[in-house]
């Protein structure tokens, strides 16, 4: 494991449902890479999976499910730690410190607050307040970079604000983070409604790419996905969402640019056929090894602990130093 001089990356997922494409492509595959150059830490965010509906039976099998799929795209418990959010008290420790730093307004201004609560007959308090636990997720471990996707960007920045307002009113604490946001396949996009990004818990099964779908899953979805009706294939995501998301999709895999991808193709058949042949071969080899790793409980729980152990030693300290420069009366 990197430790002497590395810069310290930290990251997260939920425990909502499956885990998908965009989670891969816009998250997962820079965690992989960050492991061999950073110090890692990456966490299964169970405490965020509450602030929407959740099945209390099936909370701590996702929880697992997701620490094994975390394994099977690569992260290698050699080289980063593999934690669980919950089992680190100082994650909500440190929450409400910073929530009496973070204002009402700037809460109140996150879209994805203003998206999940949008249509609930009731919206929790988690919820509005989910920005702030993850502030305390990133600021707890001196992060210096954090890979995620185009949709946490706007949480990254007052992750920023509140670290920088804290060391501004209280005396430096907190290394102000940054996001490591990568250059294509941050926002993948629904297949059937590619004006939506892709996600674990849309409805829109056909239109998400779960990891682990099966070949057939995978060409059928592709087969069936939204394009437009002009069968000329270019990059533009305004005028065509459609096909330059398919387009995106394959960008992120091959590494090469989107625009020089869609000259490759005279229709749109044979450019999905060819997303649909990339995908499987970068699901199937997944897929298989989260198969293994999911029948291994004891081993997975090995990891879990060993990374807790290694999560908790770094947070409490930060905890202790965000509690004195607050000026609590230390114990
Ligand atoms: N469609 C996406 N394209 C690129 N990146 C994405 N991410 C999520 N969706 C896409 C990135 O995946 C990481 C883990 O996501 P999360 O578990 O924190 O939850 P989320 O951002 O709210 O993503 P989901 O999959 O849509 O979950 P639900 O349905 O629970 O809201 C993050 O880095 C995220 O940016």
């Amino acid at each position: 494991m990197t430790t002497a001089n590395a810069i310290r990356v930290l990251s997260g997922i939920q425990p909502t449902g499956d885990i998908h494409l965009g989670n891969y492509l816009g998250a997962l595959k820079l965690w992989v890479d960050s492991q061999y150059d950073a110090e890692s830490f990456y966490c299964v965010v169970d405490l965020h999976s509450l602030t929407v509906e959740f099945d209390r039976d099936n909370l701590a099998r996702r929880t697992l499910d997701a620490v094994c799929m975390l394994l099977a795209v690569g992260l290698d418990p050699k080289h980063c730690a593999i934690f669980v959010q919950s089992h680190i008290d100082q994650h909500t420790g440190l929450e409400w410190l910073l929530e009496c730093v973070a204002t009402f307004g700037e809460l109140n201004r996150m879209t994805q607050f203003k998206d999940k609560g949008a249509g609930q007959e009731s919206v929790t308090v988690g919820l509005f307040t989910y920005p702030v636990l993850m502030a305390a997720d990133i600021l707890l471990y001196d992060a210096d970079k954090v890979p995620i996707g185009d949709d946490q960007r706007q949480h990254l920045e007052l992750a920023r604000r509140i670290a920088s307002r804290f060391n501004t009113r209280f005396g430096e604490t907190f290394t102000v983070p940054e996001a490591l946001i990568p250059p294509v396949g941050a926002r993948v996009m629904d297949l059937q409604h590619p004006e939506n990004k892709m996600s674990k818990s849309s409805d829109s099964r056909l239109g998400t790419i779960f990891l682990l779908d099966s070949p057939d899953e995978v060409t059928n979805k592709l087969k069936r996905s939204v394009t437009d009706s002009e069968n000329t294939v270019h990059y533009d995501p305004e005028r065509k969402p459609g096909v330059s998301n398919l387009l995106e999709i394959l960008s992120a895999i091959t590494a090469e640019r989107s625009d020089v991808l869609a000259l490759r193709y005279d229709s749109y058949r044979r450019l999905k056929q060819d997303v649909a042949e990339a995908i499987v071969d970068t699901i199937d080899p997944i897929a298989r090894r989260f198969r293994e790793l999911s029948s291994d409980t004891a081993y997975v729980m090995d990891v879990i602990n060993e990374g807790d152990e290694r999560a908790r030693e770094i947070a409490s300290a930060t905890l202790a130093r965000a509690r004195e420069s607050i000026g609590l009366l230390q114990r």
